[in-house]
């Protein structure tokens, strides 16, 4: 397998809209990031990648962009956003940019020109259909859009239908039109030129869409996906999109909803890569149904545990993983997986150590260095994500307004997204004026500045587990085997390489739980790091503490 630097990198994300507010507006700004990037290199990571900083009408707080080669206001300037790169550069730590691309803003120049008519040269960058049914009142197909409801959109102006999988101000690019591949082609250019050093890449696997645009099999959820995701002509858009790429070295992740081990492997077996790596979402899916976080159930470790080790195997010399446990469209990891009361810092602590011994490149999103938790607003009106709103409507219709809001608590995307927890003062140290989204009320307790001075905080851990990653290669190589696939609470593996054997152990539950060592292990393994002050030194049977977990390394 290749050495390259996104192999032994730890990637942090930012969500600038929350991350740091500098002129007092309520909104987080490149200005405040830049501010803070003493405390990003601090942690240890490689690379940022930064969740979307163009212009944007903000209906999907920039998953709708509207000027793909421009910064958003009020996030700052061109000139900003040049410095963020060179300064974090000057750290050593590379740049990744949000490219979204299967959609645009309905308020993008091509859009406002493709409505105008139907014989508008940019008609055919997006997908328009005549109506349906007697009098064309009805959408074109059946296909329905990832925050539910038709996937289509009528428009009074030209008398036609657009398709928009996501919301409806964002339509989807044609890319059956060569026009839209050689546009991409230049914004992919132009960040590069800028020094990006890649990308992460929006639902890329929807890019690829059934000619004809054919009705999907009845279904609960994204009807017509087997039209729309992975779809045949994918090799050849993202064939075209590396001609530049390469020419760049870039990285690329792309995030590819409902994806398979095989599916991965068609897009980054290595030596023919068409993207360097994927994101996966089956093990962000324990606790729900179906991989919809709107169809809450428990959590089952035994689940998550079959899940890793479906991608630690499917990949193993072949591909390269991601690994990560939150993101923007994520509530917080502590409260789903483990505790984020009595046990959060145990819990939040176990979960790095998991996120940095498997093998893969692991991303860390803002606040969960630190064990930040999920405000669970129980107010719709402190909702701004336009997910939330749309889910909420459909449920109340299932389970009621009241159950609607419990599953919005738990599984919103604005658990992630209100303001990063700088300290205690009152807008969490976050921004002098009112925030666009209300600060987490634990603010006051759960916070960088308190975490910085407690020689004990889940900050420092984190910290730790990074520095210890960067040094030892065995955290990052290696094979992976379930110790005890059974087990419903303990979770125990081993990673073994040339660069040495490590076992693993962590308690899920909050209950002290009997560990008991396979008998195949064995030798001299060695405490390399837990999170209770005195985890015994040698690998052993023992009652493990709530959340309690530790590495071991063989001598
Ligand atoms: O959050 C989700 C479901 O609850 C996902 O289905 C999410 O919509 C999907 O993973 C795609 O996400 C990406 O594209 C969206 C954007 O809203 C998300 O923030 C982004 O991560 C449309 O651009
Ligand atoms: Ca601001």
């Amino acid at each position: 397998m290749k050495n390259q630097w996104y192999k032994d990198a730890v990637i942090y994300q930012i969500y600038p809209r929350s991350f740091k507010d500098s002129n007092g507006d309520g909104i987080g700004d490149i200005p405040g990031i830049i501010s803070k990037i003493d405390y990003i290199a601090s942690l240890g990571v490689d690379a940022v990648w930064f969740s979307p900083m163009y212009p944007t009408p903000n209906c999907d707080f920039g998953y709708d962009i509207s000027d793909y080669t421009n910064i958003n206001p009020e996030f700052g300037t061109m000139a900003d956003f040049e410095q963020l790169v060179e300064q974090l550069h000057v750290k050593g730590i590379k740049v990744l940019m949000d490219l979204v691309i299967n959609h645009t803003s309905d308020q993008h120049k091509w859009f406002l020109e493709s409505r105008k008519s139907k014989d508008n040269p940019y008609r055919d960058y997006y997908y328009w259909a005549d109506g349906k049914g007697k009098n064309g009142k009805k959408p074109p197909n059946n296909w329905t859009s990832f925050f539910l409801g038709s996937a289509w959109q009528y428009d009074e102006q030209s008398g036609q239908y657009y398709l928009h999988l996501f919301d409806k101000n964002q339509p989807d690019l044609n890319y059956f039109n060569p026009k839209v591949i050689e546009e991409i082609k230049n914004v992919v250019r132009f960040w590069l030129e800028k020094g990006v050093d890649g990308f992460r890449c929006d639902v890329i696997t929807l890019l690829s869409k059934t000619p004809g645009l054919p009705n999907g099999k009845p279904s609960i959820a994204l009807q017509g996906s087997e039209h729309y995701i992975d779809g045949p002509r994918m090799e050849e858009l993202l064939g075209e999109l590396q001609t530049v790429l390469r020419e760049y070295d870039a990285f690329t992740v792309g995030e590819s909803v409902f994806i398979d081990v095989p599916k991965a492997l068609r897009y980054t077996t290595e030596g023919n890569e068409y993207l360097t790596t994927v994101f996966a979402f089956d093990h962000i899916s324990a606790d729900n149904f179906f991989g919809v976080k709107q169809l809450v159930r428990k959590f089952s470790l035994r689940r998550l545990k079959k899940c890793i080790e479906t991608w630690q195997h499917g990949l193993y010399g072949k591909s390269w993983n991601t690994l990560f446990w939150e993101n923007h469209d994520q509530a917080r990891i502590v409260g789903r997986y483990c505790d984020d009361g009595q046990f959060r810092v145990e819990g939040a602590k176990m979960m790095g150590t998991i996120l940095m011994t498997l093998c893969g490149t692991p991303f860390v999103y803002q606040g969960q260095e630190f064990g930040t938790t999920s405000p669970r607003m129980t107010n719709l009106e402190d909702y701004q994500d336009v997910e939330t709103h749309r889910s909420f409507a459909t449920l109340k219709k299932v389970f009621g307004a009241k159950n609607a809001i419990k599953k919005m608590a738990y599984c919103s995307r604005d658990n992630a997204r209100v303001p990063m927890q700088w300290d205690a003062t009152q807008n969490a140290g976050f921004s002098t004026g009112k925030p666009w989204l209300k600060v987490n009320p634990n603010h006051t307790e759960i916070n960088v500045a308190n975490a910085e001075a407690d020689g004990n905080s889940v900050l420092h851990y984190y910290r730790k587990l990074i520095a210890l990653r960067k040094s030892d290669k065995a955290f990052v190589y290696g094979t992976y085997q379930d110790l005890l696939p059974n087990s419903k609470n303990v979770w125990a593996y081993m990673r073994n390489s040339q660069f040495g054997t490590l076992v693993v152990v962590a308690n899920f539950s909050t209950k002290t739980t009997k560990f008991t060592l396979p008998k195949h292990v064995q030798g001299d393994f060695q405490l390399v790091t837990s999170n209770y002050a005195d985890t015994p030194q040698n690998l052993q049977n023992m009652a493990l503490r709530p959340h309690e977990c530790a590495v071991y390394k063989l001598m």
